[in-house]
């Protein structure tokens, strides 16, 4: 299986290919299978974002390449750090583009940022740059700007709904900061993340709304005042993608997913995604949160909205993992395969087989 090359016509691989989308009503193209065999090497050098430090776009090496999964080495820093991405991810993008889009670039540990320059970097270190035709093209509009204002679920505290920022914008993506908190909460996501809510969401939904940290009075926290304080705009509810309230959630109809909806007061009753398609008992493979190397045969045993819990087949349940449904680590069944990848057995199994998955 590990020799097929995606795209090369093949019974087996037609049979594979059916099975992507899984019965769900959509697969996200993040998730989906890719059309060919990626061309990262080992070796070649690019800029990405810090998995640990997402306000950071650092320089990278390419350490290993499975299928089209990459392991990443962030330059000057332990191999601890490296990470695995899948080779399409929006996280990564050419030698130079923070230059050609001034953005800051962390540089190698030991290389000053005012002079740390790509050329001479290559030639140093006898690297090449990955070419710029590897990485995906995505939507450059965005509507979200640097330093508006939004709340935003905390996703290591998913409870909490916090005063937050637009730290960064790339493409189609931008950076949720947490007001007065370090950078370690922040993450990426476009605009039809459902954690994400206009300014005066929690007042509408009758829901607290974590002030930011150090607020003099956190229980009287006031948005007029503080964007008056802080000078700041509200990110306008018109950035935010969003379906009407929970009716299409509820019937499945994915026709107004992309029309905007709001109230008498213009705050949105919603900006839900249309439904995720994930059912208990679906199968699927999924990237070993503890062992992000290994794409493992999984089943979904509980959903909610956005998220589905992930079983890792013949382990322990205490290892099932809570994921958004469109993370980049789950996978239709088949990808792994089609993708050049191996594909880890439910524990005292041979090989996975076609036959044995299902
Ligand atoms: N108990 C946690 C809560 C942190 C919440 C941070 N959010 C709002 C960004 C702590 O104090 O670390």
């Amino acid at each position: 299986a590990l020799s097929l090359h995606p795209g090369e016509p093949s019974s087996a691989l037609n049979q594979v290919s059916l099975t992507c989308p899984d019965g769900r009503m959509s697969v996200p193209q993040d998730q989906s299978c890719p059309s060919r065999r990626t061309a990262f090497k080992v070796g070649m050098k690019l800029e990405g974002i810090d998995p640990l430090h997402p306000s950071m776009v650092c320089v990278l090496t390419v350490a290993e390449v499975i299928g089209c999964r990459l392991r990443l080495h962030i330059d000057g820093y332990s191999e601890c750090y490296d990470f695995w991405v899948n080779a399409d991810s929006p996280d990564i993008r050419p030698a130079g583009w923070c230059r050609e889009h001034r953005h800051k670039l962390h540089p190698p540990k030991g290389h000053s940022e005012t002079e740390f320059d790509w050329q001479d970097y290559l030639q140093s270190t006898g690297s090449v740059a990955a070419p710029p035709t590897l990485f995906t093209c995505r939507s450059t509009v965005c509507e979200f700007q640097v330093g508006m204002k939004l709340e935003a679920v905390d996703k290591k505290n998913p409870g909490l709904v916090c005063v937050a920022s637009v730290a960064d914008v790339i493409n189609d993506r931008f950076l949720v900061h947490f007001d007065n908190w370090d950078d370690t909460y922040d993450y990426w996501c476009d605009s039809s993340s459902p954690y994400i809510h206009p300014v005066g969401w929690c007042e509408v939904q009758g829901r607290p709304l974590t002030a930011p940290q150090g607020h003099p009075s956190p229980e009287d926290f006031v948005w007029d005042d503080y964007l008056q304080e802080t000078g700041s705009t509200a990110a306008p509810s018109s950035a935010f993608t969003l379906v009407s309230g929970g009716r299409a959630r509820q019937t499945g109809d994915q026709s107004e997913s992309s029309t905007r909806c709001l109230t008498a007061h213009s705050v949105p009753l919603s900006n839900q995604r249309a439904p995720h398609g994930f059912q208990v008992n679906h199968r699927l493979e999924a990237v070993d949160r503890r062992n992000p190397m290994l794409i493992r045969v999984a089943t979904v045993t509980d959903t909610e909205d956005y998220r589905v819990k992930v079983h890792y087949d013949g382990w322990s349940t205490q290892l099932d993992v809570w994921m958004d449904s469109d993370h980049t680590d789950l996978h239709p069944m088949g990808w792994s395969q089609r993708t050049g990848h191996p594909l880890e057995p439910p524990p005292g199994q041979g090989a996975v087989g076609q036959r044995q998955v299902l």
